[in-house]
């Protein structure tokens, strides 16, 4: 039987260099006129590094005791797509979903209300991590069942279409998804019915504790896709420039009334599938992997490459970093001030009909 490496060695080859984080250490090839967006990207990429670190201290004092799935390292493939998404739109993510819900927009202080539980959490303290809404912001809904999401972001994508609004939605996913039942009936669909959705695979190789090598006979989504006749583009998931190009295209295609798209992000996960670790303590081997994908950080990649072509200096990163700061402990000193749900609302809240009645 092939060894665990021999496999993954195999497997990445069909995403060649982009499996490999020893590549893409280069400057990011910037469109001009897109400076100004991937400053802002930059500085909402930096601010869910923050957050979500925020969160992983909390949770290795045992004050956060949901379970959190942090998205360090992947932070965009949320900005890039949220950049795109415009008021009508309908998201939807799974588990890791701070980023989705920050890069929109979401208040870190409605998001670490909510990891402790708190009244005054985007989920009134019911959702804990994996169940964030924010509405306003395009966020419909999070939910932890992997693949849960895919159809129902296909159902808003149809509502769109019948509403003729132009609106398109979004179905934020990972690699493990794509071995659900449901997310091949769903892009099935998609294409059958030309319904205006944006499927995004973040690749970061893990479902859980296994690797794709050990999951998938090829280690790239993609051909699910073409399985399914819909147009994919595949982009360096930790690249924000790729990310924002491929995104745009995407979405330029889905507004023109072309029916679905897909992209495949192929990026890395810094801690572990649940929790502030690394992943060690549950016997997953990373550390060489991880320390090579420190090197393609997407927040020091970007600002070293903004740095090169003057469009931000080291006293504006700095900012960016203590303004992140500040905003989030400020933000999670609210929180922590904040009260509790009543005890009744576990009822009324998560229940409707004569079980909410009753209280
Ligand atoms: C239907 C279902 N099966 C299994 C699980 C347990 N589970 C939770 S997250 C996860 C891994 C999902 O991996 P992926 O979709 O690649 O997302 P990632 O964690 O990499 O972001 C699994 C198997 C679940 N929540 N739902």
């Amino acid at each position: 039987m092939a060894s665990v490496d021999s496999l993954i060695q195999r497997n990445a080859a069909s995403l060649g260099m982009l499996a490999s984080a020893d590549h893409f250490h280069e400057p990011l090839a910037i469109d001009a006129e897109d400076t100004e967006a991937l400053l802002a990207g930059l500085q909402r990429m930096i601010l869910i590094r923050v957050v979500e670190e925020k969160i992983g201290d909390m949770v290795s004092q045992g004050v956060v005791k949901c379970p959190c799935h942090l998205a360090i390292g992947q932070e965009a493939p949320a900005v890039g797509v949220a950049s795109y998404v415009r008021q009508g739109d309908r998201v939807f993510g799974a588990h890791r979903s701070h980023s989705h819900f920050l890069a929109l927009g979401g208040s870190p202080h409605g998001l670490l209300a909510e990891v402790q539980g708190k009244d005054t959490g985007v989920s009134r303290g019911m959702g804990g991590s994996m169940h964030l809404i924010d509405i306003p912001n395009g966020l419909y809904g999070t939910v932890p069942i992997v693949g849960a999401t895919i159809p129902i972001a296909v159902g808003a994508g149809l509502a769109a279409k019948m509403d003729g609004n132009g609106a398109m939605a979004v179905s934020f996913f990972g690699d493990g998804a794509t071995e659900e039942g449901v997310f091949h009936e769903s892009m099935n669909l998609a294409a059958l019915m030309k319904i205006p959705v944006l499927f995004v695979c973040e690749n970061n190789f893990f479902s859980s504790h296994l690797h794709i090598a050990l999951r998938q006979p090829d280690a790239s989504v993609c051909r699910y896709a073409e399985a399914h006749r819909i147009e994919w583009a595949r982009a360096d998931g930790n690249d924000l420039a790729a990310v924002r190009a491929v995104t745009r295209e995407a979405v330029a295609a889905i507004r023109a009334g072309d029916g679905p798209r897909f992209l495949e992000l192929v990026t890395y996960r810094w801690r572990g599938h649940v929790g502030h670790r690394e992943d060690e303590d549950v016997g997953v081997k990373r550390k060489d992997d991880l320390a090579a994908w420190k090197l393609r950080d997407p927040i020091s990649r970007l600002a070293v490459s903004l740095e090169e072509i003057n469009a931000l200096n080291r006293q504006q990163l700095k900012q960016f970093w203590t303004e992140a700061h500040v905003v989030v402990e400020e933000a999670w000193s609210t929180a922590t001030h904040d009260g509790y749900p009543p005890a009744k609302a576990l009822l009324s809240r998560v229940y409707s009909g004569t079980m909410a009645n009753k209280h």
